[in-house]
């Protein structure tokens, strides 16, 4: 069999997450209001009536939360910065908060400390209230740009140090359509009186969307002129967008797929990569779509380094229907043949379809010819909120949503010849997912609300899996070295399970060798560290040996997380001991093992036990 070729060693893979679906402390260290604070707040906002106010508690627990990075064994992690907690009152001519800038230091720090590089969206959403309130916010453009990009200097200045790689908005598509349009998502302004008193979805989605066009390319400028020659980092946009197949061969619904391409993503991506508005946009608009000047052009034009692509399904495009946010084009997901076009996700607009996204890769390579940051892609498990905990970490729907995804990036990488830089499943953690509260969750990592706990779920560690096994690793690499995930069910060991992949032994935990004897499942990516065999074993008893490693080592499983326990016990050369220890910390009966001499014990031991323990802190 021929070598599969293997994702370069800089290819960028991580998770995402978004400063107001994580964050909490909403009024905590001097950070101002924004504009889904209150938003959230009002009845009927959200589907399950709860708000950003606790969200994952990220802002007191991020330590945890970088911890559990790492332990994935991730190379980089997208997050975003709260204007809010930068500029309380948002403004140019506004306080700066020390504390907001010193927290985002610290997490940046922590983060390269941990190997992990870290990717900032400065804008994901949560536009300070005060500038909503002061003068019309993104409807504002003489004052909006100004203060985006006095906000934006700031953040070079603080963290473009460290911070090498810059979105400047988050899909700003959702912002003026979901925000000025359909009134779903803050500020909730539209046309439909009994949604908000105030609004125009005919016209404000448009002024919105060229203000955050404007934000976006002075912002770059700034980056460019100012920062750029020193700090050597890329700066771009990151656009939301689906592909489109025709609903059938009819002309009008393969011209109606190439339309609602040209609302989705070329109302933005036109602009900024090409210079021009899709003419769609044009005749449908008039002059409710606003120009720019030619100045305006030319900052507009080219002002992105990169095509930064957040997706998730594909629809079904058929002619006809009135809503222009889509083009004037229905989507559906049933074929005209009555079947489905995958699996149906939680919420309503999303279902598995992996094939377009490489038709979606593939389309904007070739409009567009600017490599491509995958920043977003992930999938809500229908029902999974309504699951016991150990039910929804086996997240089979969005396994096989990433299975299908990776294959897709892989072939349209190495097939297609597409130039794709980076990969960002989204979501590090189930989170606030707007208007849709909790109950729709699109973590690979379960969070239980209840305790704040963070449980990997399966799809995590078949991506953590996939891309140990498709990207070439770092010369001598050993991450990531330890390969056992917190586990749900911390007093049972025996159900721990251990990601699967070179660096791993899970078969040590699910099956005995074919002789009866069980393994002790730990291992190095270099070799096996421990030759330990249990005879007449059953599974628990290897997982006491285990456990009784990491007591060596000076960790513990505690909550279901892996933990430094205050001192490391003395290391014990004698294997047989740990019979006797493990039996004093737990009711179960331990068969005693029958070790094979442990040769090298005295030292590998105490080398060990201090690697292992940098990994864990
Ligand atoms: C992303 O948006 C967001 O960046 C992220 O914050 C969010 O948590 C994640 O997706 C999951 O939703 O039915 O007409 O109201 C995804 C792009 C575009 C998907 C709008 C939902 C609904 C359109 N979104 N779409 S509509």
């Amino acid at each position: 069999m021929a070598m599969q070729k293997k994702l370069p060693r800089d290819f960028i893979w991580g998770f995402a997450t978004a400063s107001f679906q994580i964050e909490g402390s909403v009024d905590v260290d001097g950070r101002g209001k924004s504009i889904w604070d209150d938003f959230s707040r009002t009845p009927g906002k959200t589907l399950d009536g709860k708000n950003g106010d606790v969200a994952t508690d990220s802002y007191r627990l991020w330590r945890e939360d970088i911890a559990l990075l790492k332990q994935y064994g991730i190379r980089a992690y997208r997050f975003s910065i709260a204007w809010s907690r930068i500029i309380p009152l948002g403004g140019r001519n506004d306080p700066v908060n020390p504390k907001g800038i010193k927290f985002y230091s610290d997490v940046i720090d922590e983060l390269l400390k941990a190997g992990i590089t870290p990717f900032v969206t400065l804008y994901h959403w949560d536009l300070p209230q005060e500038l909503h309130d002061r003068y019309g916010g993104w409807l504002n453009k003489d004052e909006i740009v100004q203060d985006y990009v006095n906000y934006a200097r700031i953040c070079f200045q603080s963290f473009g140090d460290r911070v090498k790689h810059w979105l400047t908005l988050n899909e700003p598509w959702c912002v003026a359509v979901l925000g000025y349009g359909r009134g779903v998502f803050a500020p909730g302004r539209c046309s439909d009186r009994n949604r908000s008193q105030e609004g125009d979805s005919s016209t404000e989605p448009w002024i919105v969307a060229h203000n955050l066009i404007l934000s976006h390319a002075s912002a770059v400028k700034v980056y460019r002129d100012e920062f750029k020659p020193t700090q050597q980092g890329q700066i771009g946009i990151t656009l939301n967008g689906d592909w489109e197949v025709p609903y059938d061969n009819s002309p009008e619904n393969i011209a109606a797929a190439q339309q609602a391409l040209d609302v989705a993503i070329g109302w933005y991506a036109d602009p900024v990569y090409l210079g021009f508005y899709p003419d769609h946009m044009k005749k449908m608009l008039g002059n409710r779509l606003p120009d720019f000047t030619p100045e305006e052009w030319a900052l507009v034009k080219g002002s992105s380094d990169f095509y930064g692509m957040n997706t998730y399904t594909t629809n079904l495009a058929k002619a006809g229907g009135s809503d222009e946010f889509q083009g004037n084009v229905d989507y559906t997901f049933t074929r005209a043949d009555g079947t489905e076009l995958g699996t149906q996700a939680h919420c309503s607009w999303l279902q598995t379809y992996p094939e377009g996204f490489r038709a979606l890769l593939n389309y904007v390579w070739k409009r567009y010819k600017l490599p491509i940051y995958v920043t977003e892609n992930g999938f809500a498990v229908k029902g999974e909120d309504s699951l016991p905990i150990e039910e929804a970490i086996k997240d089979h729907d969005r396994v096989e949503y990433f299975r299908g995804a990776t294959e897709s990036l892989y072939k349209a990488m190495y097939e297609d010849g597409v130039d794709i830089r980076s990969y960002f499943p989204w979501s590090f953690l189930d989170n606030f997912e707007w208007a849709d509260g909790y109950g729709t969750r699109f973590g690979v990592t379960y969070v239980d609300y209840k305790t704040q706990k963070r449980y990997p779920k399966e799809s995590a560690k078949f991506l953590i899996k996939w891309f140990r096994e498709h990207q070439e690793q770092e010369p001598g690499s050993t991450t990531p070295l330890l390969s056992a995930l917190p586990s749900p069910t911390p007093e049972n060991l025996s159900t721990h399970t251990l990601a699967e992949g070179p660096s791993a032994t899970t078969t040590a935990f699910h099956s005995p060798a074919s002789n009866g004897v069980w393994k002790c499942p730990l291992k190095l990516e270099n070799g096996r560290v421990c030759h330990h065999e249990i005879a007449n074993g059953e599974k628990g008893s290897v997982a006491e040996h285990f456990e009784w490693h990491l007591r060596n080592i000076g960790l513990a499983v505690r909550n279901g997380e892996l933990t430094l326990i205050e001192s490391a016990s003395p290391v014990k050369e004698v294997p047989a001991a740990h019979a006797t220890e493990s039996k004093a910390s737990t009711p179960r009966a331990v068969n005693k093992a029958s070790p094979v001499a442990e040769k090298k014990a005295g030292t590998w031991s105490s080398k060990f036990r201090d690697t292992m323990r940098k990994l864990v802190m």
